[in-house]
């Protein structure tokens, strides 16, 4: 299996995560990767390579304009403005305020586009996302090429981001640049399986509405865990999307036992869909030392999660997406990897 990761992905490394109502050393930091990297070269996985440029029109084609603008000149505007720190959205269009006209000031912008306050936005988070979208853009076409399988260690994560929100930790919908992708190489149909602890909330949005891109998110009831007001197993889909989206939310305690029950359904449903092509979102924060999610996996059980994956037997692409308890990332993720190349 080929990895495709940058190291420009160093470029996103705020100082600071509102966390408990403190400013922690954000648990999403660039050493999650070098975790990675080691275990995939302990495992032998050695085949690793740098993405090209990323494919600027497939990225605005994904995404609103007006975003996109933000994003790349939020830092220069932001310190233009005379702020010290790092750029962190404190006000909100919350119920009953304007939602279509973005402000001019950089603090009401950075609000507008955000849907969480503990992602902050630094000097070189716009590089850093591009190089991540780069690295998934590379992977699936290393797949539509003809091989199998690829590996995108993405970083900042994706799934969380819409087509014009950045949060919990990420600004571009990597996984959703895939499944574009994949429809854009002839797949009629495509999965996107998101296993991170979290609700996909960015990637179902993005696809809501459609028929040929299905999305199955397992991931902590939004009662109880972030993004908190997406996720229900009730959404299901929107218009021609209607059947095309599947939440399988699970409660604090959670171990193997039910969330492979989960893990069967959603890719039963993957199946009965016809999908052609896969991308899996993939986040090991259900394991259960992870420092923010409440599943109890452990180390082994994503082993068997990537064999049951590999068992559809559908050319995939998979995306890094969270995992928190850093020293075990590597493991699990790899563990995913293995066991879908085992089966
Ligand atoms: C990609 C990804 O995994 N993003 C996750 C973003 C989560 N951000 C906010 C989490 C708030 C969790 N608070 C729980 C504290 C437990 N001590
Ligand atoms: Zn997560």
């Amino acid at each position: 299996m080929k990895t495709f990761y940058s190291e420009e992905h160093r470029r996103h490394f705020p100082q600071a995560e509102l966390s408990g109502g403190q400013f922690v050393t954000p648990y999403e930091r660039p050493s999650r990767v070098e975790y990675v990297l080691a275990r995939l070269k302990e495992r032998g996985l050695t085949d690793i390579a740098p993405p090209g440029a990323p494919d600027m029109s497939a990225v605005r084609a994904l995404c609103a304009p007006d975003y996109l603008d933000f994003l790349e000149h939020a830092w220069a505007e932001w310190t233009a403005a005379g702020n010290a720190g790092e750029i962190i959205a404190a006000s909100f269009p919350a119920r009953r305020m304007q939602t279509a006209r973005p402000p001019r000031c950089i603090d009401g912008r950075a609000g507008y586009y955000a849907l969480a306050s503990e992602t902050a936005i630094t000097g070189g988070t716009w590089a850093a996302a591009l190089s991540s979208a780069a690295s998934a853009q590379a992977a699936q076409a290393h797949v539509a090429g003809g091989a199998r399988v690829a590996f995108a260690l993405c970083r900042p994560p994706g799934h969380h981001a819409t087509a014009d929100m950045y949060g919990g930790y990420c600004f571009l919908n990597n996984a959703a640049l895939v499944a574009e992708a994949f429809r854009r190489d002839g797949a009629d149909r495509v999965a996107v399986l998101d296993i991170d602890f979290h609700h996909g909330n960015g990637t179902q949005d993005i696809f809501y509405r459609r028929s040929d891109v299905f999305f199955a998110s397992l991931h902590g009831a939004p009662e109880d865990a972030f993004p908190y007001f997406l996720g229900f197993a009730d959404e299901t889909g929107a218009g021609e999307g209607e059947g095309a989206n599947a939440n399988f939310p699970m409660p604090p305690g959670t171990g193997y036992d039910l969330w492979s029950q989960a893990l069967d359904a959603a890719l039963a449903r993957i199946r009965d869909f016809g999908a052609e092509a896969l991308v899996v979102s993939l986040g090991v924060d259900a394991y259960k030392d992870d420092p923010i999610s409440f599943f109890r996996l452990a180390s082994p059980d994503f082993l068997d999660a990537g064999r049951r994956i590999g068992r559809l037997r559908l050319p995939s692409v998979f995306c890094m997406e969270g995992g928190y308890a850093i020293e075990a990332v590597g493991i699990n993720a790899v563990n995913v990897l293995e066991g879908f190349e085992d089966a």
